[in-house]
């Protein structure tokens, strides 16, 4: 955007926030019942710009934590920021370099920038990432379930609400046999799975027994770190294996590019560290021919409309892991909230920046820490 000024940030603040989820989500690696976030608030000259930190309560779908986040944010990342002088949101990646790792710490404070700058230059953050459109076809993920009748119960639920995408949570012993029951009730849906790095390579029979559900994806069932043995997999098997934990940058997006790891990609900007980043493994997965569609990872607002204005860009061709609202959270701490259209889209925020304002009530009420940073003089 050629009006793009960069932004002098006078102040930080971090809160550490849990919110409780509507119903419990369960994963390959883990049951909860909620979830904890950080959100971050960068302050320049009246403005704020808000961004949230995706890590987990504790270190199950990545490395970093709460502790971890708020350590390297509080401790390193914070510092440079304020002593940067004026910033502009494309310098983020390089300023937070010398930290090895922390993509969800960095992208928080990265993504806040985003949205101060696209608030200071008065334009949507879709626009400032170049994205197109006024909606972005979404679907719902389907953790496990105790029984396979409560998971169709689920589903059904989902269809009824408007979803014409539903992904199902895998883990061995827990893949064949649901899988099976929901192609059996409904034969046209728009049907994925994902198994959060729960199976071995020689686990490759059970795997390609689900070459025969018409698929549109199988999301990362190797290891967290691992792109060779996918490759492997994806030489095997006709539906589309795609990578979400091992891709931490666009450094990893070209291994994984290189030797055909996969034919579809999950971009979460957290994992990635930041929008920066996500915005390059866009690029190289369409000058690859490879699909790539927006992950979750149970965000409020703040996240979900990063998300959306991420996903409006034109190679997230498969709909996003981003349901309304009320999917995930009674009282969101940020406002609007976001409805599913009866398209199974939802609608891309057109205000200045994300779109969204953080309620300082809702969110006082969801804090169990909080602290502010200040430039010195
Ligand atoms: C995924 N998300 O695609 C992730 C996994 C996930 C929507 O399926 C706390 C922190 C809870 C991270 C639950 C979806 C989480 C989490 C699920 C990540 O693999
Ligand atoms: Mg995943």
């Amino acid at each position: 955007m050629s009006d793009r000024q960069p932004v002098v940030v006078s102040c930080i603040e971090l809160h550490h926030i849990r919110l409780p989820y509507v119903h419990p989500f369960e994963t390959s690696f883990r049951r909860e019942t909620h979830r904890e976030s950080i959100l971050v608030a960068v302050r320049g000259g009246d403005l704020i710009g808000w961004g949230e930190c995706v890590a987990g309560s504790g270190p199950w779908y990545s490395a970093e934590t709460m502790g971890t986040a708020l350590h390297v944010m509080a401790g390193y990342l914070v510092p440079r920021l304020l002593e940067a002088g004026a910033v502009a949101a494309h310098d983020c990646e390089r300023l937070f370099a010398p930290v090895r790792g922390h993509p969800m710490a960095k992208a928080a404070l990265e993504n806040a920038v985003w949205d101060l700058e696209a608030q200071q230059a008065g334009h949507s953050l879709q626009a400032a990432l170049g994205g197109r459109g006024d909606r972005v076809a979404v679907g719902v993920s389907q953790g496990i379930e105790p029984s396979i009748s409560e998971l169709l119960d689920r589903v059904a639920a989902w269809i009824d609400e408007g979803y014409a995408r539903v992904k199902l949570k895998i883990k061995p012993g827990w893949d064949v046999e649901p899988v099976a029951a929901v192609r059996d009730r409904w034969p046209d849906l728009a049907l994925q799975v994902d198994a959060n790095s729960a199976y071995v390579p020689e686990d490759t029979a059970s795997l390609k027994e689900l070459d025969h559900f018409g698929l549109l994806l199988i999301e990362q069932p190797f290891h967290h770190d691992d792109i060779v043995d996918h490759a492997a997999l994806q030489a095997e098997m006709r539906t589309p294996i795609c990578l979400d934990e091992s891709i931490h940058s666009p450094l990893h997006a070209g291994w994984a590019l290189k030797i055909r790891a996969c034919r579809n990609m999950n971009i979460k900007v957290g994992r990635v560290g930041g929008l920066s980043a996500a915005l390059r493994i866009h690029d190289m997965c369409r000058e690859a021919g490879v699909p790539v569609w927006c992950g979750g990872m149970l965000e409020t607002n703040v996240g979900r409309a990063a998300n959306l204005a991420l996903a409006s860009l034109p190679n997230f061709t498969l709909p996003g892991d981003i349901s309304a609202s009320r999917r995930y959270y009674h009282e969101d701490v940020a406002l609007p909230d976001f409805e599913l259209n009866a398209d199974s889209t939802v609608s891309v925020p057109q205000a200045p920046g994300l779109g969204v304002a953080v309620d300082r009530a809702r969110l006082a009420a969801a804090t169990l820490h909080a602290e502010t940073f200040r430039t010195r003089n």
